[in-house]
């Protein structure tokens, strides 16, 4: 079954922004923003919440990678282990998703697909905890899926669709 954060907390608008801070050399600018955008898709989809990019200034879901130390107080732990991270939703670094980029970031199916831990990730700045349904896409273990023919299973979209 799905979980939700304490407190609960959700945006409480549907119109929310993203702007991508940093990139990763493991792939074409192109195909991170391509990653993104369909991560965020997977959401969108299935709910009110529509995301608009932004290129300046502040927005909801700040988007970026990093390493080691990268000035939240999480830092990251070079390559393997926490491949990402993303903070609940609200004001400030609520909603942000950062990543590691001492990872092997892949838009096929080796190393560390971006699209799939980035659709996880943006399940938590949205509101989403970890599932505890084998298969969804918030239960914490990483699985590959080919990203082609990727569907929001059962259990995130009931979650999702219960915040918004
Ligand atoms: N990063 C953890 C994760 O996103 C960080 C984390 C642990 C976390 N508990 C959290 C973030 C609670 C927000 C709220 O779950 S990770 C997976 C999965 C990770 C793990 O790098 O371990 C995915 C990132 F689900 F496969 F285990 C993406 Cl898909
Ligand atoms: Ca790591
Ligand atoms: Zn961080
Ligand atoms: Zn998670």
């Amino acid at each position: 079954e799905y979980q939700t954060f304490p407190g609960t907390p959700r945006w409480k608008k549907t119109h929310l922004t993203y702007r991508i801070v940093s990139y990763t050399s493991d792939l074409p600018r192109k195909k991170v923003d391509d990653a993104i955008k369909r991560a965020l898709m997977v959401w969108s989809d299935v709910t009110p919440l529509r995301f608009q990019r932004v290129y300046t200034g502040q927005a909801d879901i700040v988007i970026g990678f990093a390493r080691r130390e990268h000035g939240d107080g999480y830092p990251f732990d070079g390559r393997g282990n926490t491949l990402a991270h993303a903070f609940a939703p609200g004001e400030g670094i609520g909603g942000d998703a950062h990543f590691d980029d001492d990872e092997k970031w892949s838009d096929i199916n080796q190393d560390v697909n971006l699209f799939l831990v980035a659709a996880h990730e943006f399940g938590h700045s949205l509101g989403l905890a970890h599932s505890n349904v084998r298969g969804a896409l918030m239960y914490p273990l990483y699985s590959y899926q080919n990203p082609q023919t990727f569907r929001l299973p059962a259990d995130d979209r009931r979650g999702i669709q219960k915040l918004y």
